[in-house]
């Protein structure tokens, strides 16, 4: 594939309701894309850095200026035939993983495209539906909670995600289990919580949670092995796993019985299937993380979790629990089953919105190969 064209933009989309973790509330997305175009095709990936580089290091900001002066021009320099080379073309950066994702991930949908194949088929996917489940952010109140989860369950999902931190922990989850004794229900700390909390996090164990995602340091194994064995519930890393080397040092040590995989935390597609397929022949079941994705990052997530060890439901939900109009046709939907299914269309399957695009960009800049440049 000769590149013809990469074009980075950054386009700004509030949330339909703002979404609170333990380290802050977004209100509005500043949204990051990348467009590659080669030989009348054109490839889409997204960013999914956060505004703030509170969830890992990378911010939009950062991401931009990796992505506009390292990354997009090594890759205009290139001809490429595999999203699998993008690893190897962008290995000197060190670190960055969104940005390299949001290349990378554009280039297995040209590839998709150009083979005329679903992205899925292209990943090695094997489901023609993928089980759903929501992350609910910190709320308000116990009784809005109570509200947002009835609606949640009401649309079908399989399995409610609380977003957790000391304060917003047992006595909401109390609550919920007494109302819904048998749903699935998990929490998500986002490294809320110090080892000193360890007996704490053990009185988590009476909700029979699925599991408790990060509940402490973002970079951390080894304490997370230490709360493991005192734990019956199962910990998902979700922060520290940033590629399959840690995949595999997480499950030797025992920090974990699940992993969360998200594209832009591990660097695209390539390094995802290595995390999937690592955690599989050890017998550790996988789920895909959202990052309040626009469409374009969805539509990649929703390929990714057709790979058989995405087992468990996943926090891929529908378009409108986050946009007003989504930046694809058509936005994604879940059925009354708390599923999604497979488009079988080539590439990505759902169609870009080119005009709602150009309409939303705050800023925009065309790529140039690596030899023009400086
Ligand atoms: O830890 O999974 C997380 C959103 C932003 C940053 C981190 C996380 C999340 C979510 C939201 O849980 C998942 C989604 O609905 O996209
Ligand atoms: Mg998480």
């Amino acid at each position: 594939m000769r590149i013809d064209g990469i074009i980075l933009r950054e386009l700004h989309l509030p949330l339909v309701r703002p979404f609170e973790t333990s380290f802050g509330v977004t209100t509005e997305r500043r949204i990051l894309l990348a467009e590659v175009r080669s030989e009348g095709l054109t490839g889409w990936g997204e960013c999914t850095a956060g505004e703030r580089p509170y969830f890992s290091g990378e911010s939009t900001d950062t991401a931009w200026q990796v992505l506009l002066n390292e990354l997009g021009p090594t890759l205009a320099s290139e001809t490429i035939e595999h999203g699998g080379e993008c690893p190897r073309i962008f290995g000197k950066v060190r670190g960055n993983p969104m940005a390299k994702a949001a290349l990378e991930n554009a280039i297995w949908d040209l590839e998709a495209q150009r083979e005329g194949v679903p992205l899925a088929q292209l990943l090695g996917g094997v489901r023609e539906v993928i089980p759903c489940g929501v992350s609910l952010g910190i709320q308000k109140s116990i009784p809005e909670l109570m509200a947002t989860i009835e609606r949640e369950l009401e649309a079908g999902y399989q399995r409610i995600k609380l977003k957790c931190k000391p304060g917003w922990d047992v006595e909401v989850f109390e609550k919920v289990r007494t109302r819904w004794p048998g749903i699935l229900l998990s929490c998500d700390a986002n490294s809320a919580y110090k080892l000193r909390d360890a007996d704490h996090l053990v009185s988590f164990d009476a909700f029979d949670l699925l599991m408790i995602e990060q509940p402490l340091w973002h970079d951390d194994f080894y304490y997370h092995s230490m709360l493991q064995k005192r734990l019956n519930t199962a910990i998902c890393l979700d922060e520290s796993i940033r590629n399959r080397r840690d995949a595999l040092a997480a499950i030797e040590m025992e920090s974990c019985k699940v992993i969360n995989i998200k594209l832009g935390r591990v660097g695209g597609f390539s390094e995802a299937i290595a995390v999937h397929n690592a955690a599989q022949e050890r017998g550790i079941p996988v789920w895909c993380g959202g990052m309040l994705e626009s469409g374009i990052g969805r539509a990649h997530n929703i390929a990714l979790s057709t790979l058989e060890n995405f087992s468990l439901p996943g926090d891929v939900s529908a378009s409108a629990r986050y946009w007003k109009d989504d930046i694809i046709e058509p936005e994604v939907t879940v059925s009354r089953e708390g599923e999604i299914t497979i488009m079988d269309t080539p590439g990505r399957g759902y169609e870009v919105r080119y005009d709602l695009i150009e309409q939303l960009t705050a800023r925009k800049e065309e790529i140039r190969a690596l030899e023009l440049v400086g």
